[in-house]
């Protein structure tokens, strides 16, 4: 997809201050510093325009960012940061269950994993309420850059086996990812212009 135009919207701390535009949405979550933020910002090809850092818990709020003036990345809080206050870690939980419950133009969630690590319980748990839930999804492991070819290989195949044992539904592939290096993207982009082609054509 050929992006023309990528802007920062809203952040938003509370469900009335979700757009109400109802363009589609796609959404980017995992756990706390795995790189979803990094994931938008290179496939737009940006930098900077998600906010990124090396400490967990950087993102608290929804953000949302409107793309080609058609459709929007949400930005999504981390799960799995243990150090944060536990208030602080429950509001961001019913945060994000809320929008991933109720919100009607998510046409897509990408769930980020770590590509050095087996998938965390908490991301197992996400894959089954995504599953049993209906969500349309797409599972992509970050961060292959830190590992060798062969290393990603097998980790990817190790991944895979700990996914599906859940559930593989219609996206429950596992694409390899780097923000770093850009690989992966194209099948991303892939995903999403499917998804948000499908929502905006008549039916
Ligand atoms: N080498 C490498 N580093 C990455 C990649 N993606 C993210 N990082 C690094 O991982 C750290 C966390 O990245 P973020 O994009 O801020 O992660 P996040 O999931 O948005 O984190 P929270 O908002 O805190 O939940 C940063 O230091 C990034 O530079 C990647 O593909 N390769
Ligand atoms: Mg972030």
């Amino acid at each position: 997809m050929k992006v023309n135009s990528a802007k920062f919207v809203l952040s938003a701390f509370e469900e009335s201050q979700w757009p109400r535009d109802r363009r589609p949405e796609v959404a980017f979550m995992g756990r706390s510093n795995v790189g979803k933020s990094s994931m938008i910002n290179s496939l737009l090809r940006v930098k900077g325009l998600a906010r990124t850092s090396s400490t967990p818990g950087r993102t608290q709020s929804l953000n949302f960012f409107l793309i080609n003036e058609r459709f929007y990345f949400v930005d999504l809080p981390g799960y799995g940061f243990a150090r944060a206050p536990r208030e602080v870690r429950e509001s961001w939980g019913d945060l994000v269950a809320d929008y991933l419950a109720k919100r009607d133009s998510l046409v897509l969630s990408i769930h980020i994993v770590d590509s050095r690590h087996e998938p965390t319980t908490l991301d197992l748990q996400l894959r089954e309420w995504l599953l049993a839930n209906g969500k349309p999804f797409l599972t992509v492991a970050t961060k292959s850059d830190k590992l060798s070819q062969n290393e990603s290989h097998k980790n990817l195949a190790r991944a895979r086996k700990v996914l599906d044992a859940v559930g593989r539904g219609a996206g429950g592939e596992l694409l390899a990812y780097s923000a770093t290096t850009g690989r992966g993207r194209e099948r991303v982009w892939h995903a999403i212009e499917e998804a948000v082609a499908a929502s905006q054509s008549p039916s």
